[in-house]
């Protein structure tokens, strides 16, 4: 995508403004301002009144009660969508203050500034993966979008946000910036990475409601196999001056088992290709993990887990700030009844309880805010955080011809986020706003999945769930805020949404299966697109505002797949088909403000293939290509954020103390870019080179290393927000210590 600047952006004007002051003997203790429109009279109840460094909000009458002082008292009222007022409120008594109503006006003439060039996605051999983002970018399907070089979210098939359900061990922990700086898959460290369990469509909905499917980080855990484990590893990556270092043990008895992990991090400039040096892409970071697993005889088991993790300083240079400190924590209990005899009946029951939290501080005192183009000479320190605590009740059972999972997924969450406006004049008063105004949601689902065997090698699926949410916005500024755009009818929704979905499988010869899948998928709207007021997307540079009216997204879909497993052909295969009904996305109101709403149609369809041939039994090629579709029908152009065509090759040696690969990554020119709902341009094509390796020089010593983008080639990925070049060469060298 390309970044384009807006001139003129001028958001707080300072005016004079009429006062009109009646001197009335009982309320000469204090005053008593009464904020109004200026054309239409009726009071403005989002008002902010700043009296020396306090600030005071008018009752739902637009009215404001202030202390006596001695003598006149200075104060400034802001409001969005009015002018600022400065004023000195004469002697005490009632006043009348009329705001000029003032359209956020963001002038017509657009600049494209700086070419368009690279970001980076690390793709690593599927056995020593080097991040989270590198083991996500290899699924058929994922692409990670970056707006820095730390931080990638997942987009899959062609979705992103929360259209995706991205869960750790099931559970939801939901991000705090509005900003997208802080997705879910960066508190999982790859060492703390057993598995990613990614569900592509609506055709296993116990994990979360989506339109695209979901990714669970299942996480390491305890082991009682190793009674004494120790880990240490050490690395370091010159494309991005990349430290890490990392430790943990495991320790187990009889009954307990215990394991323990501590990362740090730390990133500098990153060098893209064609010897370019980006600025503000550095981060630092660390992460600890603590799981305890206790045997409470033959059949149960209790698990406790922590994990925490705090970023700071991270750059994001395609958006307007830097993440100054970011932190979250999950903390979770888990009961589990296994029934140990095989047969039918109970399998198991597993209950968890969780809590998560996310802190996000960001800013941009970093950035030169008088050169800037949006917001010029405006600093806007802001602030967001997420509360969730949960529970998640998993039941299992089996007949000889079926297998039963029900699922209760629940949570609540409690999300802030706010905004301060400091201009570098000295003359502009300071503004203050909530991006989220403290949303309260409880959310309940219910979900079924059963797994029919049926004779003649036939298989069927069937998988339902039921969500239902309650929210509400708490905060009194946030309420009036959102009631100044809606009503006070919408500060509070309360919907339900029914998902389903069925798979039909055919084993149509040894090893190989034939699949058709049918699914209708439901998605509430999130709490930003219902109640976000004034977030800003970098994607298109719009502001935009929640919507509580919206109805729920619903995706039908389509889906065959071809799975052969043979001894020297492994082929998979998907073409899939979504349509997307009251499909959320933002309408523009006034240039350079959108509102989230719900578009009549969108259309995504894809194929995804990954074969792998293996000659010999040391030699392994494989190849996989994915192809993307999206297109908005309501307003008749491509959907945003697609990727185009792309294609892996590696080609794999293996050795019984090590393994080397020479593989390439391509991507087609992507043409077919959102020009209405964001603003996109042509990606050139690109191939890129890189050769890896690891070797086990000692018993529990093993190397890993390599170098990526062999051939220093310059190029960005399109889902890199304003064209943020990708990592050109870089080598990269691991030495791990296990035992
Ligand atoms: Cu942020």
């Amino acid at each position: 995508m390309c970044r384009r600047t807006i001139t003129g952006f001028c958001l707080v004007l300072l005016a004079v403004v009429r006062i009109d002051a009646q001197s009335d003997s009982h309320s000469r203790g204090g005053w008593l301002v009464h904020i109004i429109d200026g054309e239409t009279g009726a009071p403005v109840t989002h008002a902010m009144v700043q009296v020396d460094d306090a600030w005071v909000l008018p009752d739902s009458a637009g009215v404001v009660a202030l202390e006596a002082a001695a003598g006149s008292l200075p104060c400034h009222i802001s409001a969005l969508g009015y002018r600022t007022s400065a004023l000195l409120l004469p002697s005490p008594g009632p006043v009348t203050v009329r705001l000029q109503p003032e359209a956020l006006r963001v002038s017509d003439e657009v600049l494209v500034t700086g070419q368009a060039v690279p970001d980076e996605i690390s793709i690593h051999s599927d056995r020593h993966r080097q991040s989270t983002t590198g083991a996500l970018a290899q699924v058929a399907g994922i692409d990670m979008v970056s707006r820095g070089h730390f931080g990638h979210e997942p987009s899959l098939r062609g979705m992103q946000g929360a259209r995706v359900g991205v869960l750790i061990d099931g559970m939801h922990m939901i991000p705090a910036c509005v900003d997208r700086m802080d997705p879910v898959t960066a508190y999982v460290e790859v060492g703390n990475l057993e598995r990613l369990e990614v569900t592509k469509g609506g055709f296993d909905l116990t994990r979360a409601q989506s339109l695209a499917g979901s990714i669970d980080l299942i996480t390491r855990k305890a082991e009682f196999s190793r009674p004494r484990g120790v880990f240490l590893q050490s690395g370091y990556e010159t494309g991005s001056a990349l430290q890490s270092w990392s430790a943990g043990l495991n320790t187990a008895g009889p009954y307990t088992a215990m394991r323990a992990t501590g990362a740090l991090q730390r990133g500098g400039a990153v060098h893209a290709g064609g010897k370019q040096t980006l600025s503000g892409t550095g981060f630092s970071k660390v992460n600890a993990k603590l799981d305890v697993s206790r045997r409470l005889g033959p059949k149960q088991r209790l698990d406790v887990g922590v994990l925490g993790d705090r970023a700071w300083d991270a750059g994001y240079p395609a958006l307007l700030m830097d993440t100054r400190k970011a932190q979250s924590l999950l903390v979770s209990a888990t009961h589990t009844y296994t029934e140990a005899a095989p047969g039918t009946g109970l399998k198991s029951l597993r209950s968890r309880i969780y809590h998560s939290r996310v802190d996000h501080w960001m800013d941009d005192d970093d950035r030169d805010v008088g050169q800037r183009q949006v917001m010029t000479d405006m600093h806007m320190p802001m602030y967001g955080n997420t509360r969730t605590w949960g529970w998640r009740q998993e039941l299992e059972a089996a007949t000889t011809t079926r297998d039963l999972r029900l699922v209760v997924d629940a949570y609540r969450l409690a999300a802030f986020a706010d905004m301060k406006m400091l201009s570098t004049q000295p003359d502009v008063t300071p503004m203050y706003l909530l991006n989220l105004g403290d949303v309260r949601s409880n959310h309940i689902a219910l979900a079924a999945d059963v797994h029919q065997r049926l004779p003649g090698g036939f298989s069927l699926r069937l998988d339902t769930r039921l969500d239902g949410v309650d929210s509400k916005l708490a905060d009194e500024l946030g309420r009036r805020q959102v009631a100044s755009r809606f009503s006070a009818a919408d500060l509070s929704r309360r919907d339900l949404a029914a998902s389903y979905g069925v798979v039909a499988a055919w084993e149509a010869a040894p090893r190989t299966q034939l699949r058709l899948g049918l699914a209708h998928s439901s998605r509430q709207p999130s709490h930003t697109e219902a109640y976000g007021f004034f977030l800003y997307d970098a994607g298109d540079g719009a502001f935009y505002h929640g919507n509580p009216r919206l109805d729920t997204e619903h995706g039908d879909q389509v889906e065959l797949g071809l799975d052969h497993r043979g001894d020297r052909l492994g082929l998979a295969a998907s073409v899939y088909v979504q349509r997307v009904s009251q499909y959320i996305a933002g309408v523009l109101d006034e240039p350079g403000f959108k509102t989230f709403q719900n578009l009549s149609e969108a259309e995504l369809a894809g194929l995804e293939v990954d074969a792998a041939l293996r000659p010999t039994r040391t030699i392994e090629l494989t190849v996989g290509g994915t192809w993307t579709y999206g297109q908005n029908q309501a307003l008749d152009e491509p959907l945003p954020m697609i990727s185009p065509l792309k294609g892996t090759a590696k080609l794999t040696w293996t050795r019984a103390d090590g393994w080397l690969q020479v593989g390439s990554r391509l991507a087609a020119r992507q043409n077919r870019i959102a020009r209405r709902t964001t603003w996109e341009d042509v990606t050139p094509g690109y191939a890129v080179v890189d050769v890896r390796g690891a070797w086990e020089v000692e018993r529990h010593v093993r190397l890993q290393l390599g170098v990526e983008n062999v051939f220093d080639r310059a190029y960005n990925e399109h889902l890199s927000v304003g064209n943020l070049p990708a990592r050109g060469r870089s080598f990269y060298l691991t030495v791990g210590y296990d035992r």
